[in-house]
């Protein structure tokens, strides 16, 4: 950071990736990275992604660590000041292998009763911050994705699932569920959002932090 001798040092901006650095699952513009590379002059600057770090790396290009001061992979599980690692988490250390049977075991027995018009494969994805959970299976056709989403408007299944799994599993492992696309939900440990990044700038002492 001694590369900006003029720069205010108490001042960071963050900045999310898919939609504000780049279209969705696209590529950085060269007049984003100029932006950026003036801004820097200025200030501190970081990402803060929810994608891993390869996903980060081909938006942002491999030289993403020259460009910015701090580098959040999947909302900062995976941590980067320059190229120095500040650490890393994943939702398997979180529970521990007995928290995480206990609860498998339970939602697999729940999708197996389960009277879903289709089912097809992959109900439960394993990432490394986070589960998603499909009803119907993540490797259905686009036309049975559709269905299931008009299906499960209908009779509530995700709604019911979730509402199941949280009043089981909520408080004790202190899970978070969220239904945000067509087919599945998500769960992962409270506080792993955006926000799980800040705790690597606690000791930096910043008095300003943006969130773009
Ligand atoms: O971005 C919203 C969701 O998109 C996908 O959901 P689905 O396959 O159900 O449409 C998943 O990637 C999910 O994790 C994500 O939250």
């Amino acid at each position: 950071m001694s590369n900006f001798p003029n720069r205010d040092n108490k001042t960071i901006a963050l900045f999310d990736v898919d939609g504000t650095l780049t279209p969705a699952r696209g590529e950085v513009s060269k007049e984003v990275l100029d932006a950026i590379a003036a801004l820097r002059e200025k200030i501190v600057v970081g990402t803060v992604g929810g994608s891993d770090l390869p996903k980060q790396k081909e938006q942002l290009g491999d030289s993403v660590h020259d460009n910015f001061d701090f580098v959040f992979a999947e909302n900062g599980l995976t941590a980067f000041k320059g190229t120095e690692s500040l650490g890393s988490n994943t939702f398997l250390q979180h529970m521990g292998e007995d928290n995480l049977r206990e609860f498998l075991n339970y939602t697999l027995k729940y999708l197996a009763n389960l009277d879903v018009p289709q089912k097809r494969g992959t109900f439960i994805e394993f990432r490394s911050g986070m589960l998603n959970i499909s009803p119907i299976g993540r490797n259905c056709s686009r036309p049975e994705r559709n269905d299931f989403e008009k299906w499960d408007k209908e009779s509530k299944c995700r709604e019911t699932m979730v509402a199941d799994l949280r009043e089981k599993f909520g408080e004790k492992f202190g899970l978070t569920f969220s239904i945000g696309g067509q087919i599945s939900f998500d769960l992962f440990p409270n506080g792993w959002d955006k926000t799980y990044c800040l705790r690597y700038l606690e000791n930096e002492d910043y008095d300003k932090i943006y969130f773009f």
